[in-house]
């Protein structure tokens, strides 16, 4: 563990590295050598996929962002009243738009005091950490640079006060429903009996409104997607060419899941030049990217209950495109 220390108010644990590259290979070799080929959504998020799904948040037909945005600012002081929490821990932060309006309500009500991001990203961590100190003066920042998946037991024990753990913008949606479970009941065991968990996740809708938000007009979402492969083209030494692929999103009514893929338009013999593997793609053959899971109250509930998760409030907009649910442990 490297640990930075920027100013007294912020502190920064990184725990990356450790195995970063292997978890990339892993993935790739148990992915591309299954029947059906498949790589876990996680890998789309350097530089440029990062950037990427920020100009995918603001596109009209990607309406996930900005309804959970909405509805947090209209029950953030509701949230920190049940809670009484003052402190925030944030799985997956980014750049913490969504912390930044929990924070501000937790300072209206005088009991902020320390935020602890998980990301990824430590530029996008370290800038967050220096803004957010800079804004809220009673504000400690304890910073954990890690996966979600590998790294929960690496962030700080709570400071005396109760805490908020969050996992918001739907990314819960992004596992199959038994690791998704096994994920809600990790994060579950982080908490307290005055700690709560709060969730945010898509709903289920008409097909045609899911099927837009993941491929919009613009073709944001497809080069998004096809970001993958430029990843494994840098960081495995691959020779994909990106654009012999097609961008597919689609509903799957029966899962109540979206799934992106990534379709060969031609036949395609690839090498994954650091793991000594040659893939071959026929014509019309399709990879999987990802699965991003559509809730209902009832759905959600059925995980709760699973990962002994007790949910006890429930948060959605006019329209009911979007959730964010407060659960504690039972
Ligand atoms: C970041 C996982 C919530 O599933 O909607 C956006 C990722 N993929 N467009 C989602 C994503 C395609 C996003 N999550």
């Amino acid at each position: 563990m490297k640990t930075v220390t920027r100013s007294p108010e912020i502190r920064i644990d990184s725990y990356l590295s450790e195995g970063e590259e292997r978890s990339l290979a892993n993935d790739v070799l148990d992915g591309l050598t299954r029947p059906f080929k498949e790589i876990p959504p996680k890998h789309f998020y350097d530089a440029r996929g990062s950037e990427l799904f920020e100009r995918i948040c603001e596109l009209p037909e990607y309406y996930p962002t900005r309804t959970e945005r909405q509805i947090l600012l209209a029950n953030a002081d509701e949230i920190v009243e049940v809670t009484g929490a003052g402190e925030l821990v944030e799985l997956g932060s980014g750049s913490a738009e969504k912390a930044r309006i929990l924070l501000a309500a937790m300072s209206r009500a005088g009991t902020l005091r320390r935020y602890v991001p998980l990301d990824v990203s430590e530029s996008a961590l370290e800038a967050a950490a220096i803004e957010l100190v800079d804004e809220f003066e009673e504000l400690s920042v304890h910073g954990v640079i890690g996966d979600f998946e590998r790294h929960l037991d690496r962030i700080p024990a709570a400071g005396g006060t109760a805490r908020i753990v969050a996992l918001l913008g739907g990314t819960i949606g992004n596992f199959l429903p038994g690791t998704r479970r096994r994920m809600l009941r990790e994060i579950g065991a982080l908490l307290g009996p005055e700690d709560r968990l709060l969730l945010g996740t898509d709903l289920v809708k008409e097909a045609a409104v899911l099927e837009a938000a993941y491929d919009d007009a613009q073709g944001i979402t497809a080069e998004f997607n096809r970001n993958v492969l430029h990843v494994l083209n840098r960081e495995l030494d691959a020779d994909f060419s990106p654009d012999a692929f097609e961008h597919i999103a689609f509903f799957d009514r029966r899962h109540e899941w979206v799934e992106m893929r990534l379709r060969a338009r031609r036949p395609c013999s690839v090498l994954v030049g650091a793991l000594g593997l040659r893939v071959e793609f026929a014509a019309g053959e399709e990879l999987r990217t990802e699965i991003s899971a559509k809730f209902t109250r009832a759905r959600l509930q059925e995980d709760f209950d699973a990962a002994d998760l007790r949910l006890e409030r429930w948060y959605t907009d006019p329209d009911n495109l979007f959730a964010l649910s407060l659960a504690c442990r039972e």
